[in-house]
């Protein structure tokens, strides 16, 4: 019996994706390559400095640690001045509805995401008090699939994993939910999240009552 919801941020409450890719393109473009939207796809769920590693790769680039913290930084300064234009309006089809839903029928309610900024971005769309517990990026040690981020949260709302489904959009967060024997409800492509127990395109798709 289901007595929690645990979500990922980007992808299933917002679509900061397209943020983050022209930020990190922004980055690509001054080191002298570029990288495809598809290329993108493999930064979902992925951590800053494990996503800039990704992208200096495509491009050949080596950089030092030293290097490396000085681009991740212009990077994230650069995604903050985008994601400060988010309003409520960029929340996801559904989300804020599920939300509100949930916690007026007693659910306790987590966030999941490997974002520093999630926190910021929940504030920014107005959903910052419907959650009980946030789990994001300055807490975690290790990334999905490792069910870290989803067992530290079930911890902090004190409840069971297996009372406990999660919301996500990425297959290793899926694997990261399932590693944690939690349930798990995939939010995008039922072909690339076939190991979901559920898949919905999109949170406006659950009924709610
Ligand atoms: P930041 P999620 C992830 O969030 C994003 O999907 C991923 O693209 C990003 O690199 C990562 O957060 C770190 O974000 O630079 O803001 O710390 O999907 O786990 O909510
Ligand atoms: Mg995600």
């Amino acid at each position: 019996n289901i007595t929690a919801c645990i979500f990922d941020l980007d992808g299933v409450l917002v679509d900061t994706a397209g943020y983050h890719y022209q930020a990190w393109r922004l980055m690509a473009n001054d080191l002298g390559f570029d990288f495809t939207e598809l290329q993108n796809e493999k930064l979902k769920g992925v951590s800053r400095i494990d996503s800039l590693k990704l992208i200096l790769g495509w491009g050949n680039v080596t950089k030092n640690e030293e290097e490396m913290l000085v681009l991740a930084q212009k990077k994230n300064d650069d995604y903050l001045k985008m994601i400060e234009q988010m309003t409520p309006e960029n929340l996801l089809p559904g989300a804020f509805d599920l939300l509100k839903y949930l916690k007026a029928n007693g659910y306790k309610v987590a966030l999941g995401s490997a974002s520093k900024n999630a926190k910021l971005i929940l504030d920014k769309t107005g959903v910052l008090p419907l959650f009980d517990a946030i789990v994001d990026g300055n807490i975690v040690t290790s990334s999905k699939p490792d069910p870290q981020v989803f067992l530290k949260a079930a911890e902090l709302l004190n409840e069971q994993p297996e009372n406990c489904v999660v919301f996500e959009d990425a297959e290793a967060g899926v694997e990261a939910a399932l590693r944690g024997k939690m349930h798990v409800i995939g939010v995008g492509d039922k072909n690339i999240l076939a190991d979901a127990d559920v898949v919905v395109r999109s949170l406006d798709e659950i009924e709610l009552g």
